[in-house]
């Protein structure tokens, strides 16, 4: 936990300790990575804040306000992430020089697509000798799934970057006291030893930080590892597959935590919510603060699509204060699923499950990934149709199948040494990173494009607000997803989940393998981009604005009903094309009733 010199209005800039002879400069940066053309995505206002970036400062927080380095070294932490902010690396080599380069680079959360852009920042400052290390699922999910050296590990070793792999906590004061000693060691591996995570220290940034984000929203992960084994997820062989989990208590500190900055807004990030084993005290206690303490808390949760089968579950979260709710559907084709070890998700289930969020006012989003092995161009456009028709979601979210490095998938294709993207920038699942079957990468990548305006066509937009105004969904707030949702792929190709508010791009961050552009060219497509690009956006969200006007004053909106919005009924959605068009739909379907028939002879 923070120690008592902690301000949560200031941030650990202002932890200090009494008289300290040295100030050892920490500087996390949480790297974005390089767009189609060649320049770092980064935006004045990103919109989903970093929880790596949080997790580790929370972590570097605690080992500033405990004295980590002695009782004569003060810490200095600056947070950046590159989404919303410039790495001026000249003005954080300068800082580092003022304090004799006593101090540590660390490189945040780096994810695989990451990884090419972390390099390049730490390149510089290698190249001046100050410490860099770097964390995150690149290098945990390579160590733990392949030989030590794939992929390009060794570009770390050759620059002397320190390798962490597995969780900060407990384990920060190590790396920085060896970083003080000028002994920081190539690699620190604790993969294999997953810590506890009840009374470490919370995920945290500072407001100066968190403003940075659209909504001033900010994170904290409540648990961490995931019970299934889908062959694509990094996530079980990097976190396990056991529940790990903050207490209540742990969850009502950093609430308070950041309610005393006026935030109020939470993304919790466990990627399967439902599956923490402490959901219902963790539940209750938020529920016990916004009704009773009156904190007007606001939640999103991700979640699998079994989730609605646990008592309470919806229900409670309705009252812990969750207004979106984010559900790993990936695909309605069971043969896809199956064939992706997803067998959990069950799509005569789908239905019951959205339907029981839309009976709480929630908005559901959910992950459909394209490129699984039966999937072609023309089987994915008919999905979206059936998921258009028959599903009550509200948003949907495309994501290309890709061989994560960490996952089962990559290292299957690894070992038998299928050919793979060598650019590890392109892994960021909006990119093919591989062959498939049954289309060619021409055409999954204009799938991928495509699927997004198939799903965000103006006419479903105009449905989802309707059924929006039926089912108490605050049209406000789905006008603010449509918008993000349907315009950044089309304007910026560039996936909602890295999006933001006015892109920005500085000469600097052109990718070095790539030539310098010439200034005037590029300053003036800047402009020119920027005008054209938020001409769009504010007809989009004109448009967007008036409809949800309209539907609102209708008074016949509440009594809108269609096909996605009708209770479950077993035998009238037998009909349904989401139990009928594949055959393993149809098998799914008669499976269901083969095991209802046993139940009821029992
Ligand atoms: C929340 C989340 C997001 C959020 C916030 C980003 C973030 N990283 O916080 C948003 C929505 C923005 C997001 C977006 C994306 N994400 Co994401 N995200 C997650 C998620 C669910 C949780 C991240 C998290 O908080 N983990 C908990 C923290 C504490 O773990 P950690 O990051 O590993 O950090 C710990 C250790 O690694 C270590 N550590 C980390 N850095 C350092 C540095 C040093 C020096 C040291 C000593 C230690 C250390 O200590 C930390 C604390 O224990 C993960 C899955 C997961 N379970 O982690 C996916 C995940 C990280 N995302 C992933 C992807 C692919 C993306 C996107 C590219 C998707 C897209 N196309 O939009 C974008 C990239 C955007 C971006 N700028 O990061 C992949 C990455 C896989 C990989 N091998 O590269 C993951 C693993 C999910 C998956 N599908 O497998 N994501
Ligand atoms: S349900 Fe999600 S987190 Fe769990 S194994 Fe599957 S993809 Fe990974």
């Amino acid at each position: 936990m923070f120690g008592r010199n902690f301000c949560a209005q200031n941030g650990a800039r202002r932890v200090t300790r009494s008289n300290p002879k040295r100030r050892f400069q920490l500087i996390l940066i949480k790297p974005s990575h390089y767009g189609d053309d060649g320049y770092v995505i980064r935006w004045w206002r990103s919109v989903t804040p970093s929880n790596s970036l949080a997790a580790v400062y929370g972590i570097a927080a605690d080992c500033a306000a405990r004295g980590a380095l002695g009782p004569d070294t003060a810490i200095d932490i600056e947070a950046i992430d590159e989404t919303n902010t410039r790495v001026n690396i000249a003005a954080l080599k300068a800082r580092l020089a003022r304090h004799d380069g006593f101090g540590l680079v660390a490189l945040v959360g780096v994810q695989t697509n990451q990884y090419p852009r972390a390099l390049d920042i730490a390149r510089p400052f290698r190249a001046a000798g100050i410490p860099v290390a770097m964390g995150g699922f690149h290098i945990s999910g390579c160590l733990s799934m392949l030989d030590g050296k794939a992929v390009d590990l060794d570009a770390c070793r050759a620059l002397g970057i320190s390798m962490f792999a597995g969780e900060a906590e407990g384990r920060l004061d190590t790396v920085l006291q060896d970083a003080a000693a000028g002994q920081l060691k190539a690699l620190y591996n604790y993969i294999e030893d997953l810590p506890a995570m009840q009374q470490t220290p919370v995920p945290f940034l500072p407001a100066r930080y968190v403003t940075r984000t659209v909504g001033h929203s900010t994170t904290f992960d409540a648990g961490r590892g995931c019970p299934y084994q889908c062959s694509f997820c990094t996530i079980i062989n990097v976190q396990g597959r056991k529940s790990r989990f903050r207490s209540a208590d742990d969850i009502e500190q950093l609430v308070r935590l950041n309610w005393a900055a006026g935030i109020s807004k939470f993304f919790i990030t466990d990627d399967n919510f439902a599956r923490n084993r402490e959901w219902e005290a963790i539940f209750d206690r938020l529920i016990r603060l916004r009704e009773v303490d009156g904190i007007p808390l606001g939640l999103m949760i991700q979640v699998d699509t079994l989730c609605h089968k646990i008592p309470d579950f919806v229900e409670k979260a309705k009252r812990a204060g969750v207004t979106r709710v984010f559900i790993g559907l990936e695909n309605i084709n069971p043969d896809n699923l199956a064939a992706a070890k997803k067998k959990q998700n069950r799509i005569t289930e789908y239905r019951a499950m959205l339907l029981s969020w839309k009976a709480q006012g929630i908005i559901t989003i959910a992950g459909y990934i394209l490129g699984f092995p039966a999937d072609t161009a023309q089987s994915i456009r008919r999905d979206i149709a059936i998921i258009q028709n028959e599903l009550p979601l509200d948003g949907l979210e495309f994501f290309c199948l890709t061989p994560l490095p960490g996952s089962e998938d990559h290292q299957t294709l690894w070992k038998n040494a299928v050919p793979m993207d060598s650019d590890l920038n392109t892994y960021d699942v909006e990119h093919v990173c591989t062959a498939h079957a049954r289309m060619s990468r021409e055409d999954w990548e204009g799938i991928y494009r495509e699927a997004w305006q198939l799903y965000y066509s103006p006419q479903h937009m105009k449905t989802l607000l309707r059924r929006a105004a039926a089912t108490g969904v605050s049209l406000r707030s789905l006008v603010k997803l449509l918008v993000v949702f349907s315009s950044t792929v089309r304007i910026e190709s560039v996936h909602p989940l890295q999006g933001g508010v006015l892109r920005l791009r500085h000469p600097s961050e052109r990718r070095p393998t790539l030539a310098p552009e010439n200034a005037v060219v590029f300053w003036t497509r800047l402009v020119t981009d920027t005008l054209k690009n938020h001409a769009s956006l504010a007809r989009l969200i004109i448009t967007l604005a008036l409809q949800a006007r309209a539907i609102a004053r209708d008074p016949a909106a509440s009594y809108y009903l269609d096909q996605a919005l009708t209770p479950v009924d077993a035998e009238q959605d037998d009909s349904l094309e989401l139990l009928n068009k594949t055959a393993g739909a149809r098998a799914a379907v008669a499976h269901v009733r083969k095991v209802a028939a046993l139940t009821a002879a029992h």
